[in-house]
C-alpha cells in the first residue's frame, strides 16, 4: 500500500526536477478556429517545439482571434506584445506588394504552381519582414478558393451588384471587377453576414466553406480553385534571437516539418472537404466556359495591376516563377 502511494509521488518529483529551470513560456496568437487544419498543423508545430526542446520552450496557441484579433496579430509580433504569431500573408498586401503575390487569380492556381512560385517570393518576403524585425518561420496554403452563391451563376453579370465577402485587399478588387460590393468579414463572423443580408456572395476555400457551415447560407459551390493564399508563423526577430542556438535550431527543425506537413494537409483537405460541402447539401458546379474567361481576364488585370505596383522587384519574382 505504501509502496503503491510512494511511486507517483517520486513520479511527479522527478518530474518537477526535470522541467528546465531556464524554461521559457510563449504565447501564441492565431487568427483561425481550432478546426482549421492550420490549426491542428500549429498546435503540433507547438508540440514538437517542447518534444524537441525539453521542454525549454513552451508555446500557447490562443486561436480563433482570442489573444489578439486578426488584424492586430503582425502588429502585436512586431512590438513584442507577442512573441510568436499566424497571420494571412496578404492581409500584409498594403505594406508591400510582395505579401499579396499569392492571391491574384489564376497566376498560381495548383499546389505545383503555388509551390513555384513560394519559392520564387520568399527570400522578398523574409526580407520585407526582416526589416520590420519579424522572422518567417514557415507558410502553409489554404486550399483553392471558389466561389459561393445562392443560386448559380453563369456568368459575372449573375454577381452584378451582390454584397460580397473579402478578407484581403486582392478579394476587394476582385468583387470589384466583378461588379460586386465588397464587405471585409472575418471567417467568424462568416454565418452572421449571411443570414443578416450584409453579404450574399463569398469565394474562400472548401475548408473556410465547411468551418462556416456555408450549406446553410448558399447552395451552389462554383468550383474555381483560384488561387492558393497562404498563412504564415512570424516570430519577433529579438525574442527569437534571445532563444539559445540549441533552441532556436530546434525551433527552425519543427517549422520546417510543420511547413511540408501543412502543405500535405492543405492538399488532402481540397478533395475531402470539397466532399463534406457536398454532403451539407450544397451543389458543386464547374465553372462555365463564360465565367471561367472572364475570371482569366481579371486575373490578368490584377496581375498587370501587381506588377505595376511591385516593379523591378516584383517582376524578378515573377520571372523566377515562370523561370524566365
Ligand atoms: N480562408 C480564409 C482565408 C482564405 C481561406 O481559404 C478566409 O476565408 O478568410
Amino acid at each position: 500500500m505504501t509502496a503503491s502511494f510512494k511511486t507517483p509521488l517520486l513520479a511527479a518529483g522527478l518530474a518537477a526536477f526535470a522541467m528546465p529551470l531556464w524554461a521559457e513560456s510563449w504565447d501564441m496568437p492565431t487568427p483561425y478556429g481550432d478546426s482549421i487544419f492550420h490549426t491542428q498543423n500549429i498546435i503540433q508545430f507547438a508540440e514538437d517545439v517542447t518534444q524537441a526542446t525539453g521542454g525549454e520552450l513552451e508555446i500557447t496557441v490562443h486561436s480563433a482571434g482570442s489573444l489578439f484579433a486578426h488584424p492586430e496579430i503582425k502588429d502585436a509580433v512586431r512590438r513584442g506584445l507577442a512573441p510568436i504569431g499566424e497571420t494571412l500573408m496578404s492581409r500584409l498586401a498594403n505594406e508591400d506588394p510582395i505579401f499579396g503575390v499569392d492571391s491574384i487569380p489564376f497566376l498560381a492556381a495548383s499546389y505545383e504552381d503555388a509551390l513555384k512560385l513560394w519559392e520564387a517570393s520568399r527570400p522578398l518576403v523574409e526580407e520585407k519582414l526582416a526589416e520590420q524585425g519579424l522572422t518567417l518561420l514557415y507558410a502553409v496554403p489554404w486550399p483553392g478558393q471558389s466561389i459561393y452563391t445562392q443560386d448559380q451563376i453563369e456568368s459575372t453579370a449573375d454577381l452584378e451588384g451582390a454584397a460580397f465577402r473579402a478578407y484581403n485587399t486582392a478579394t476587394e478588387r476582385l468583387a470589384q471587377l466583378m461588379g460586386a460590393v465588397p464587405t471585409q468579414i472575418e471567417t467568424g463572423d462568416i454565418p452572421t453576414a449571411f443570414s443578416t443580408g450584409r453579404v450574399a456572395a463569398m469565394i474562400t476555400s472548401p475548408s473556410t466553406g465547411v468551418s462556416a457551415q456555408a450549406w446553410d447560407f448558399t447552395s451552389y459551390y462554383t468550383d474555381t480553385q483560384a488561387w492558393l493564399p497562404k498563412n504564415m508563423v512570424i516570430v519577433n526577430s529579438g525574442a527569437f534571437e534571445g532563444l539559445s542556438d540549441e533552441v532556436r535550431a530546434a525551433v527552425m527543425q519543427a517549422a520546417s516539418t510543420a511547413e511540408a506537413r501543412g502543405w500535405e494537409m492543405s492538399m488532402a483537405e481540397t478533395e475531402s472537404k470539397i466532399a463534406a460541402l457536398k454532403d451539407g447539401g450544397m451543389t458543386v458546379v464547374d465553372p462555365s466556359a463564360k465565367l471561367s474567361e472572364e475570371l482569366a481576364a481579371i486575373g490578368q488585370t490584377m496581375t498587370d495591376e501587381w506588377l505595376a505596383e511591385a516593379g523591378d522587384a516584383g517582376q524578378s519574382v515573377i520571372d523566377a516563377y515562370t523561370g524566365e
